[in-house]
């Protein structure tokens, strides 16, 4: 079994390329970040892994290096579409329109070339399973969650849409929807400010790479007629914020 996973340099998807590399799978491995991912390959063990240099957002490079895939790693079982961020915590009036279109264009347009350019060979096949990672942030608002959270119901609504696509082939779709997990997600979030990301996690027990991986790995290995459209996790000591209420007086 083949399995490619994109941002596989940190946090979700070094968890599953671990976690799915000990069970047994060979790995293909992308991120931007050479040094990481040719620490990881030698981790996980020559021949077993192929790790790629990539940025998701270019679409000629995802074709051209899925297309030019070495033999032994053509006949990809599993695509993990983890690679993505949140950029930014400020309100849409505040917030700087770069952070919204890297945003837009790795969570989403990333997602969708890796999709276009892998689903080929999995139609070909008849067989394979591509997980989406999405977020609660796409299905519940949060102030500064704004363009964030619309890539995330972005993600789950073409999870959903690529299930629909697929009927009557044995490739099954599963979009993931996790809450706080402690990664380097929020040391991207917030520009990179250590304080900020640490914070975000204090006083509670935040989930982990390997509760996703963990999740992941049971999606993928259900009975060939069963397919998880959407699995929603959340760490127990995270919640839902009751409506919000503006007091700035009577609107006249
Ligand atoms: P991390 O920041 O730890 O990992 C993000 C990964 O994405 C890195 O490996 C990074 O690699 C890669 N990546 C980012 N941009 C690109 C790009 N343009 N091309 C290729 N790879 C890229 O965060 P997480 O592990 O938490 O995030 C993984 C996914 O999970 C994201 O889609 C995120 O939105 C989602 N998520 C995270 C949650 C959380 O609370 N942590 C909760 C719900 C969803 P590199 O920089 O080397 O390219
Ligand atoms: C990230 C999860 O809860 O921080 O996708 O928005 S949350």
């Amino acid at each position: 079994m083949i399995i490619l996973i994109t941002g596989a340099t940190s946090g979700f998807g070094k968890s599953c390329a671990e976690f799915f590399s000990k069970k047994g799978y060979k790995t293909i491995l992308i991120g931007r970040r050479k040094e990481r991912l040719l620490k990881l390959s030698k981790k996980l063990g020559v021949k077993k892994n192929l790790p790629i240099q990539l940025d998701v957002r270019n679409k000629i490079k995802v074709y051209r290096e899925i297309e030019n895939l070495p033999n032994d790693f053509k006949k990809i079982s599993v695509l993990i579409n983890n690679a993505g961020l949140a950029w930014g915590f400020e309100t849409a009036q505040d917030v700087d329109i770069e952070k919204w279109e890297t945003m837009i264009d790795t969570n989403c347009k990333g997602l969708v070339y890796m999709t276009k350019a892998v689903l080929p060979g999995l139609i070909e096949r008849n067989k394979g399973h591509i997980v989406n990672i999405g977020s609660v942030a796409g299905n519940y608002p949060y102030g500064g969650g704004n363009v964030y959270g619309g890539t995330k119901a972005f993600v789950k609504q073409f999870s959903l849409g690529l299930k629909s696509d697929l009927l009557g082939t044995k490739v099954k779709i599963t979009n993931i929807e996790p809450g706080m997990a402690d990664t380097e997600f929020s040391l991207v979030r917030f520009s990179g400010n250590k304080k900020k990301a640490k914070d975000v996690y204090k006083n509670m027990t935040p989930l982990t790479g390997n509760d996703v991986a963990e999740t992941i790995f049971w999606a993928v290995n259900r009975p060939s007629h069963v397919n998880i459209n959407r699995i929603e996790l959340m760490p127990l000591q995270q919640g839902f914020n009751f409506f919000a209420v503006s007091r700035s007086g009577k609107i006249k």
